[in-house]
């Protein structure tokens, strides 16, 4: 028997358990375990199989490390069959989640039971992929072809009770104990008689599919998909899952699945999946630090990202008090807090009764005094240095020792945060972004003397509420926003050489940003980079990189909120559109600026965009402000908007040839002078050695 799959009887049913940790991936040994224990089942006197696993969860999936490498056998198709055509009954028992591969493994039994809280899906377009053993071809057979692609092309688990609506499972169990429910569940289908039940022979009724359905849904797709082409594959297999029989099926999935595997979109998904998890991993942090039990948070100051960071918690079960500095202030915060749950509510996404449990679970104060029992307190007050430092001496002051003091500053330097206290071992930064009851990325900022498990503590209470968080060192504008500087100032000095809003966002969306640059600042509103800008006195600034945002403020076009920035917003659909007056004002900078105006082509707006990210991360990974380039991938994915398929900014300069970045940065440093086209150093001496940001990440890990 193998070491990660067990047989035994109970009473007349074989039970199949698998043993793998973390999540009972379908590596190569599990695989065969469970392909030798069917065979040798189909010759002992049990009367049905259960398979099931032990741990966390069902089976999660294909192993994504074997994905690239040469395969082994048996594949998974062959365990598959064996299972299907097995001649006794196989009931797959399900808990946690049965995802990808895992719950492609139970279709192919002859019967699906689950515990409540279980879910399954085939979450495999988030890598890139389709489901390449069968899910294409089986759910459509058991939940109908328009369910199959809303549940495939979306990738999200299905809880069990849904599920079972769906067809997809054949009995939800009751009761906490898996495996004797499973094999009670498996003898009541012996005692009745039950067929060996076989999803493939299922055959869908193509006269049943309305005429153009599925070019509707690809156009549909095509919207969002920002340029991902796996969920227009998964759309032709669907088709063939109805039109074709179930082996021609299945040869139509193969195909696109090796052409999904094997492209760049998946390797950057891939890549982005692994990128995410090692993230959350602090490198020089020593084996089993402790964590501090957060079980009361304070959140200073009840502005939009106070209210949101509330939210966060109180989403997470965890009690909030909000501090702010009067009643009014205190309540204006609170009703900011009501406002983003009704509106949420009214969505659907959120029950009323949800919506008052946590609502119950966020109070106010004015008072410090209020804090003694809290266990972590996170400031986010104005981005002014003074009145963060007198927010911190009083919760010095206010909190019991051993609370964590985190300040929620974009900019600020931590470790002169941390010298208004007492307790600098206690200080952190925990950087949110706006919504931060939307946006999945936190920045953990390590001051110098923030102890080590204030760190771990962070780490595990970020995941906790959903946030994917990336550690960073103090810099000024620490990883995500320091490296925004180059984009952002690139953006606005294409416009002066010449290339108007609209083209310049339309590049950065069509290369597969939500957003493009200039669309962002009116979102955001263009006088907070303005304020920012008028606050830093320690650089000169140049007046070619912001002039005519500034222009634009003093002109009192902030962006959507005042209906125009750069460009003027529909005020029903707030749709953007050009502004002569706008590209008026720019070519009259760029004439006051000595600035001969030229044609711009598309591919020098994106590597202007997207060179000085790589550039500045380069920086970045060279002064240890940031752990990995793949931490730098993950802050950009998930606080930026950078697209997925092209795996986060330091992937894609891997993608496109480090030697061909330098290269590119040493053009423009010719033809638009060397201010701000100095390649860093660890960039010049990886390409210099053809290598990549992933040979050093490996060589630095
Ligand atoms: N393969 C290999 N390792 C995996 C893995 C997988 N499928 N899933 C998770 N891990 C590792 C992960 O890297 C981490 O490692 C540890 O397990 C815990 O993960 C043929 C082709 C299951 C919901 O996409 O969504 O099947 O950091 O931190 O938060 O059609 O893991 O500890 O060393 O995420 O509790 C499809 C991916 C694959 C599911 C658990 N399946 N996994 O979440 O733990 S393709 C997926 C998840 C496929 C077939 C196709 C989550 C989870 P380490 P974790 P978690």
């Amino acid at each position: 028997m193998s070491s990660v799959v067990s047989y035994e009887v109970v009473k007349n049913i074989g039970v199949i358990k698998v043993d793998s940790p973390p999540v009972n991936a379908l590596s190569q040994a599990v695989r065969e375990g469970i392909l030798t224990a069917v065979q040798n089942a189909q010759n002992d006197d049990t009367e049905a199989l259960v398979l099931m696993c032990e741990g966390r969860t069902f089976i999660a999936g294909a192993d994504i490390t074997e994905f690239g490498k040469p395969p082994k056998e048996p594949s998974l198709p062959d365990v598959l069959t064996a299972l299907e055509n097995s001649s006794k009954l196989v009931v797959a028992a399900i808990h946690g989640t049965a995802l990808g591969g895992g719950f492609e493994t139970a279709l192919c039994c002859h019967y699906r039971c689950a515990i409540a809280s279980a879910k399954v899906g085939l979450p495999e377009v988030k890598l890139g992929l389709l489901p390449g053993a069968g899910g294409t071809q089986r759910v459509p057979r058991i939940a109908g072809a328009k369910a199959a692609l809303d549940m495939i092309t979306k990738g999200d688990p299905v809880a069990a009770n849904k599920a079972s609506d769906m067809g997809l499972i054949d009995e939800v169990l009751s009761g906490d104990d898996l495996q004797a429910a499973a094999v009670a569940y498996a003898q009541d289908l012996v005692e009745s008689g039950a067929p060996l039940k076989r999803v493939r022979d299922i055959t869908i009724d193509p006269a049943s599919i309305e005429p153009g359905f599925f070019d509707g849904y690809r156009k549909a797709l095509a919207k969002r998909a920002r340029g991902q082409i796996a969920q227009d594959r998964i759309v032709s297999c669907v088709e063939a899952a109805v039109n074709k029989s179930m082996d021609d099926g299945l040869a139509v999935e193969r195909e696109l699945f090796t052409e999904l595997v094997t492209s760049p979109q998946s390797r950057a998904m891939r890549h982005a999946f692994f990128a995410e998890r090692e993230a959350a991993k602090i490198k020089d942090l020593p084996k089993g630090t402790p964590v501090r039990e957060i079980k009361k948070v304070a959140i200073i100051g009840g502005g939009t990202m106070g209210g949101g960071i509330a939210m966060c918690f109180a989403n997470a079960g965890i009690p909030v008090v909000m501090v702010e500095i009067n009643d009014e202030a205190l309540e204006r915060g609170l009703g900011i807090i009501r406002k983003n749950y009704t509106i949420t509510v009214q969505k659907g996404r959120l029950s009323e009764q949800d919506m008052g449990k946590r609502m119950e679970l966020i109070s106010g104060t004015t008072d410090y005094a209020d804090l003694g029992d809290v266990d972590l307190a996170i400031e986010a007050v104005f981005e002014n240095p003074d009145i963060k430092k007198e927010v911190f001496a009083k919760l010095d002051a206010a909190c019991k020792p051993g609370a964590i003091l985190a300040s929620n500053t974009s900019y600020q330097d931590v470790n002169l945060i941390a010298e208004a206290t007492k307790r600098p071992q206690d200080v952190v930064g925990m950087h949110f972004f706006s919504p931060a009851n939307v946006m999945k990325l936190l920045e953990v900022v390590r001051a110098d003397k923030t102890a080590d498990d204030v760190l771990a503590t962070v780490m595990q209470i970020g995941k906790k509420i959903g946030k994917v968080c990336a550690l960073s060192r103090v810099c000024y504008g620490f990883i995500g926003n320091r490296m925004l500087q180059g984009y952002g100032r690139q953006a606005h000095m294409l416009l002066l050489d010449g290339a108007t809003p609209e083209q310049v966002d339309s590049a950065a969306e069509e290369f597969g940003m939500a957003m493009g640059p200039l669309a962002v600042g009116d979102l955001a509103g263009l006088d907070i980079g303005y304020k920012a800008r008028q606050a830093r006195t320690d650089v000169e600034h140049d007046p070619k990189t912001h002039c005519i945002a500034t222009a634009l403020v003093e002109m009192g076009r902030m962006g959507q909120k005042s209906g125009a920035g750069y460009y003027k917003y529909d005020a029903a659909t707030r749709a953007r559109q050009n502004d002569p007056e706008v590209e008026a004002l720019i070519r009259d900078k760029a004439k006051e600026l000595g600035i001969e105006q030229r044609e711009i082509s598309k591919q020098e707006i994106v590597d202007r965009l997207f060179f000085p990210l790589i550039n500045e991360g380069a920086l970045i990974l060279e002064e240890g402000i940031a752990q990995r380039p793949g931490d730098i991938d993950v802050v950009y994915l998930y606080g930026y908007g950078f697209p997925v398929a092209k795996g986060g900014p330091m992937f894609y300069a891997d993608e496109v040839g480090l030697k061909n970045v330098v290269a590119r940065i040493n053009e423009f440093a010719r033809t638009l002078g060397e201010d701000y086209w100095q390649p860093a150093p660890l960039l010049v001496k990886l390409a210099s050695e053809g290598k990549t940001f992933a040979d050093w990440a490996k060589e630095n890990s």
